[in-house]
């Protein structure tokens, strides 16, 4: 064999094998972007916390009462990989998400999650009970694998339109290690299926749907939405949801059921929100009183609209009085 069929051999080899490392690469499974890029070597269990932070001091405005007053549904939790999605901000609510924000009725969501588990795309799936006040617990046991390391959930606000808390995608995995606590800080999120803006407005369906945004202390920007605190740069958290990791063992001693809290959680301060008085337009003046030429004064009025709380601004008069002018007489009197 002479020198150069020697080289034109070793060059042609090394080709192959550049093409074969290039075809395999393709071939292998993608990617760590699918959520399966937790190397933990086993599964871990949590004990998953809801806790309601949505008191009257707190949210003083519109704060319902009675029929129905403040209070939590269930919560769903789902455990998946990227290739599932249970709710995202700026994307369309589905058909599940829209009967859970709207009614709080799990029965479409959990029925999407089992044919994603069939591919493999959910791991598992947990509720607790509703919580039947504005500021309570709601917990439940979670285990989470490897394969299915990101945690998405969901809390409807009983009263809503279609507003709901919740966390999207959240990984408890970190390379190889589960995270040990976790403490998420949750906001108000509108679903986009109906227009309604306070509490406890009836059902107007939004047509066409738009997107899931959060609501904040400026948006929707009206003053007669629920949420809006013109004098908030944010909302404060309306809730929060801990994770816990637990010893296995211990877990299995203990077995965790709703509102039973891990001695750990303590009773949260509420912040005071102050809420400044809203009054209605002046109405328009009266006719005059008394004699038109001297004297005589005209009336006009308005009415509450909000009442303060929490040392917000008080009210501005309500009644105002003025001279007469020849508009508010009437002739020959
Ligand atoms: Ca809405």
């Amino acid at each position: 064999m002479s020198p150069e069929r020697l080289g034109c051999g070793w060059l042609w080899r090394l080709i192959m094998a550049v093409l074969l490392r290039v075809s395999l690469g393709h071939a292998a499974p993608p990617s760590p972007t699918d959520g399966t890029d937790c190397s933990a070597r086993g599964p871990a269990s949590y004990i998953l916390v809801f806790t309601g932070l949505w008191s009257p001091q707190t949210f003083p405005k519109q704060y319902p009462m009675f029929r129905p007053p403040a209070q939590w549904s269930k919560l769903i939790a789902v455990t998946h990989n990227s290739r599932f999605q249970l709710w995202r901000e700026g994307a369309a609510a589905g058909g599940g998400v829209q009967s859970f924000a709207e009614l709080g009725l799990t029965v479409e969501v959990v029925k999407e999650a089992k044919e994603a588990r069939k591919r493999r795309a959910v791991g598992a799936m947990y509720r607790t009970a509703g919580i039947p006040n504005g500021i309570s617990h709601s917990s439940t046991e979670l285990l989470m694998q490897p394969r299915t390391p990101l945690l998405s959930l969901m809390v409807k606000v009983i009263p809503s339109p279609d507003w709901f808390v919740g966390v999207d995608s959240f990984s408890l995995c970190e390379g190889g290690q589960w995270k040990q606590e976790v403490t998420l800080d949750l906001q108000p999120f509108d679903a986009g299926t109906d227009s309604g803006f306070t509490f406890s407005s009836p059902n107007y369906p939004t047509v066409p749907v738009e997107n899931v945004t959060r609501i904040t202390s400026q948006m929707p920007h009206h003053p007669a939405n629920s949420f809006f605190y013109p004098r908030l740069k944010e909302l404060p958290p309306i809730a929060t949801v801990k994770a816990i990791r637990q010893d296995r063992s211990s877990a299995r001693q203990v077995p965790m059921s709703n509102h039973i809290l891990p001695n750990s959680i303590s009773p949260q301060r509420f912040s005071e929100t102050p809420l400044d008085c809203e009054v209605a337009l002046w109405s328009s003046w009266g006719l005059c009183l008394g004699s038109c030429s001297r004297g005589g004064v005209r009336h006009r009025s308005r009415y509450i609209l909000l009442r303060p709380a929490n040392a917000g601004t008080p009210c501005p008069e309500l009644e105002e009085q003025a001279e007469c002018t020849h508009h508010n007489c009437l002739r020959r009197q």
